[in-house]
């Protein structure tokens, strides 16, 4: 274990509080883990799927009313509110420990308290940091031995140290009324009280990796981004390595494990994936930026992923794997989620836990935010550098969203302070599977909107710095938009593995080798630069999706407008420049 005293003393002052049965460590290895599972599975609160088919994998439902983020229940709770910024839910950090201390008092009475010491990043790695989460729950603890490096390993890394994120997952009743998911970023901790959902109580993932890092990276000058990690490798061996942000529901994991179309494949490309939500970027000694991927495995959503959309996540969920509220095929005792094949099950149990059958169901089998959560290493893709210490040196830096006709299929910006703007405005619409209005625009710059610990305006003004001291070695950034639709609706652009043709213009100019022309809104390829060989579409296809839409983008600079006003003094001055420079374009 350890003999760390401010491990111990924070653990004592839980346990008053908290005041489980029993506690147990989570620091003994495979068999630890392998009695865990079985309690899991014994007690029901898991089921053990086909071991010959789906070898180590378990199945889980949440509760009904827990399935999801909760983004109106997460708080980022500091001294001052102008820490936390105009775009989070603050609550005075003082004043939130008094509202959840008396829902947590006794919450571990009659259960286990597992302590969870786990490392976000590889272990020994510069950039790896060590959190320990303090759960009642077996599901927390297989997950979070998933998705982090969990155990002992973490606890020699922190060795004396005071400086670990202290977190306390409570499950109590899952009421949703009382769901609390709070960060206190000046105190390095974290609450998650009345939830079993993943993204809520798998601490390592968004509470720490983004809120939690993204405030250390203010302050220790690094950089936490909701971003995917991939490497694309030519036929001489070398590998360039780009990072993208996207909103959800964009394609993030399918592009972080996109598959090469058959023209590349055969001079031999190949693409790796190092990260597919989060990296953690820092200048290296060589002044250039490199990013690690800080978890260790997928939490993924599965309805939609298949063989063809994305067979290298499939792939991944084929052992060790934990499913969480997709349909169980009792058949054949696997899982089955819309989107997987056309072969639903007769013979299901759905996400709800009621008896489903393919060819008479009304509603869904699987939730559509229903997971898997695989080890990174079952990834057939995986980067051989997933585990360098070191990370990966970034060339390009990618940002996206869902625009029907605005946004081109692909542009560069001007430099790193257009580039900022460009992420800062980011932007999605919304789409028929979401509740509400279908088209609205949602601003989530970065992608951090839910992520970002702390005023977002501090957040551009801290991607400012990082420029600054990046100078020319900088990565260079593009916005890409795969979402361009027809006058009946329909996407123009293939999407997918042909993704890569749009990426391979990107690496071209980050090499200084392929061509562009300016327009208002930055950088873009000539039609004839983006590669359509073997495709069903056309060159004037292509420069329909690179036409820029003057009126269009007047409103769009509107939306800009409206949407920094919330910023209000704080806006650095940069982006307002940005913002008019590209109101004078438009004119
Ligand atoms: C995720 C998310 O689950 O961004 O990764 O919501
Ligand atoms: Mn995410």
């Amino acid at each position: 274990m350890t003999n760390n005293p401010h491990v111990f003393k924070w653990i004592e002052e839980m346990k008053e509080l908290v005041k489980p049965d029993k506690v147990v460590w989570v620091t003994e290895g495979e068999e630890q883990i392998k009695a865990l599972r079985a309690e899991a599975v014994a007690t029901g609160l898991m089921e053990e799927l086909n071991q010959e088919k789906l070898p180590g994998c378990l199945l889980h439902r949440t509760k009904v009313n827990d399935v999801a983020r909760v983004e109106a229940r997460t708080f980022i709770c500091t001294t001052k509110k102008e820490m936390a910024g105009p775009t989070n839910n603050w609550v005075e950090k003082d004043e939130m420990y008094a509202r959840l201390r008396p829902l947590a008092d006794g919450a571990m009475k009659g259960r286990t308290m597992y302590v969870v010491p786990y490392c976000m990043g590889q272990i020994g790695s510069p950039f790896a940091k060590i959190g320990i989460e303090l759960t009642d729950s077996i599901y927390v603890v297989l997950n979070m031995e998933i998705m982090t490096r969990m155990g002992q390993k973490a606890l020699d890394q922190l060795g004396d140290s005071a400086d670990f994120v202290k977190g306390l997952h409570c499950s109590l009743d899952v009421d949703e009324e009382q769901r609390y998911i709070v960060q206190f970023p000046e105190d390095n901790a974290i609450w998650s009280l009345n939830s079993n959902y993943g993204g809520n109580v798998l601490q390592g993932k968004k509470c720490f990796a983004l809120r939690i890092a993204s405030w250390q990276g203010k302050e220790e000058g690094w950089m936490a981004e909701h971003m995917l990690i991939l490497g694309i490798e030519n036929p001489e061996g070398e590998i360039k390595y780009v990072t993208a942000a996207f909103p959800s529901a964009c394609g993030k994991t399918n592009l972080a494990m996109l598959i090469p179309p058959e023209l590349y494949q055969k001079k031999g490309y190949k693409v790796w994936c190092v990260g597919d939500d989060i990296a953690w970027l820092r200048i290296g000694k060589d002044g250039r930026l490199w990013a690690v991927n800080p978890e260790n495995g997928f939490f993924g959503v599965a309805p939609g992923t298949n063989a063809k959309s994305n067979p290298n996540a499939l792939a991944a969920t084929m052992k060790n794997t934990i499913f969480t509220n997709v349909a169980h095929n009792l058949d054949d005792n696997t899982v089955w989620w819309e989107g997987l094949d056309k072969n639903p099950p007769e013979n299901a149990i759905d996400w709800k836990g009621n008896p489903w059958s393919g060819s008479s169901a009304t509603e869904k089998a699987a939730h559509p935010n229903s997971r898997f959560t695989a080890p990174a290493k079952n990834c057939p893709c995986v980067s051989p550098k997933f585990d360098d210490p070191e990370g990966v040196p970034i060339s390009a830096m990618i940002f996206g969203g869902r625009r029907a006709k605005t946004a081109p299929l692909v542009y560069q910006s001007r430099d790193w302070k257009h580039g900022v703007f460009v992420g800062s405005t980011m932007a999605s619409e919304t789409t028929a599977a979401a509740a509400g209005a279908v088209g609205v625009v949602r601003r989530d710059p970065m992608a951090m909107l839910p992520f970002c610990g702390y005023h977002m305006a501090d957040y551009f003004q801290h991607w400012l710095d990082m420029g600054e001291k990046l100078g020319d070695k900088a990565p260079k950034i593009f916005n890409v938009n795969w979402f361009r639709t027809d006058d009946e609706g329909h996407f123009i652009w293939p999407g997918f593995g042909d993704n890569m043709r749009v990426l391979m213009w990107i690496l071209g100019r980050c090499a200084g080798e392929a061509d562009a022309v300016e327009t208002a809104i930055g950088y873009e390829p000539k039609p004839e630069d983006i590669n359509i060989e073997g495709l069903d579409i056309t060159k004037e296809t292509v420069a329909d999706l690179l036409s820029v839409d003057k009126e269009l983008w007047k409103t769009e600079a509107e939306g800009i407008r409206e949407f920094y006003q919330k910023f209000g003094e704080k806006l650095p001055k940069e982006l307002m420049a940005e913002l008019e420079k590209l109101e004078k374009n438009l004119e």
